[in-house]
């Protein structure tokens, strides 16, 4: 399986999140994916390179203009005014204020495309962001180039990202850019499954009136977990979309075999949707000793959901996404790969 990897990732490392009240160290750190790489690189996985260049208009076909262009900039506009630390949202357009005027000022505009305050942006963020969209466009030209897998390492990671909003430590949604790409490229139909422990809010808003790409989520019931407002069951589309998407919200505490029990649901609605290809939002936040997680997935488990994925039979680009158990990060996110390949 060929991996898609860009050390430009190491341009973005956020100083702080908050998160329970206070500004803690970034959970998303460079060394993740220092880890995952050196897993590759020990499971001899097959080929590592480097991402492709895609054009700026690869991204636009799921976000939106305005968007694009505020993260391209919001750096810039904050260092103007004399900031040096990472650029944080403090204010947003909840219930009862304007959502359809974009403010002037970068401190409004940091909320307006925001969710919540877990995506700091600093001087190299823009760069890192626009390398971790063009692994995961690069798997999908793998892919339509006739290849069966390809893993695009991608960080930031991007399932929280919706078509105008960044949040959750993710900016540009690369699993949704690679889903687009493919259907752009002769995939009638596509399948995202989204495996990692919080729900892909940002995929399934993108998707959800459509019916040509199929989204499928497992993940912490949105009653208990980020991102709390999306995520729950009886959310299956609309519109052309309608029954094209479909959410296995689980409680705390789920173990691999419950785990497996629903994926195994997930899969069998994939099968039933018949896609041309699939695309898997591989996050490891489901393991055990995740830190801020709480489901009890351990090794085997990652290698059963592997195998499960393969038997869909189709060709597959994992896209990286969460986890945070640093030093189990490589483990996990390869013994779903080499699970895959068998
Ligand atoms: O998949 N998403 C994540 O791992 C990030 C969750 C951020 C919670 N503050
Ligand atoms: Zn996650």
């Amino acid at each position: 399986m060929l991996t898609i990897h860009s050390e430009d990732h190491r341009l973005h490392h956020g100083a702080a999140e908050f998160y329970r009240g206070r500004l803690v160290p970034c959970f998303e750190m460079p060394s993740r994916a220092d880890q995952v790489l050196d897993a590759v690189r020990g499971a001899g996985l097959g080929p590592i390179v480097a991402p492709d260049r895609f054009d700026r208009s690869a991204l636009t076909r799921v976000h939106t203009e305005d968007f694009v262009a505020f993260l391209e900039t919001a750096w810039d506009e904050w260092s103007a005014l004399g900031e040096t630390g990472d650029a944080l949202p403090y204010a947003w357009p909840a219930a009862d204020l304007r959502q359809d005027v974009p403010p002037d000022h970068i401190d409004g505009k940091l909320g307006f495309y925001a969710i919540d305050a877990a995506v700091p942006i600093t001087a190299g963020t823009w760069a890192a962001v626009r390398s971790s969209a063009d692994c995961a466009l690069t798997g999908a030209r793998h892919l339509t180039r006739g290849a069966h897998s390809a893993f695009a390492l991608c960080r930031p990671p991007g399932h929280h990202a919706g078509a105008r909003a960044m949040g959750g430590f993710c900016y540009l949604n690369n699993a949704a850019i690679a889903a687009q790409y493919l259907r752009d490229h002769g995939a009638a139909r596509v399948a995202v499954l989204d495996v990692d422990y919080h729900h892909g809010n940002g995929t399934q808003a993108i998707f959800y009136d459509r019916g040509d790409v199929f989204f499928a989520s497992l993940h912490g019931d949105p009653r208990q977990e980020y991102p709390f407002f999306l995520g729950h069951a009886d959310e299956r589309g609309s519109g052309a979309g309608l029954g094209a998407n479909v959410n296995y919200p689980l409680p705390w505490g789920t173990t691999g075999a419950d785990y497996l029990a629903a994926l195994d649901c997930a899969i069998a609605d994939i099968a039933a949707f018949g896609p041309d290809s699939v695309v898997i939002s591989l996050g490891v936040d489901t393991f055990a000793e995740d830190p801020i997680s709480h489901f009890k997935l351990r090794a085997d488990d990652f290698t059963a959901i592997g195998q499960r994925i393969a038997s869909l039979g189709r060709p597959t680009l994992f896209v990286m996404e969460g986890g945070y158990a640093v030093a189990d990060i490589g483990g996990n996110v390869t013994a779903v790969l080499t699970g895959f390949s068998g």
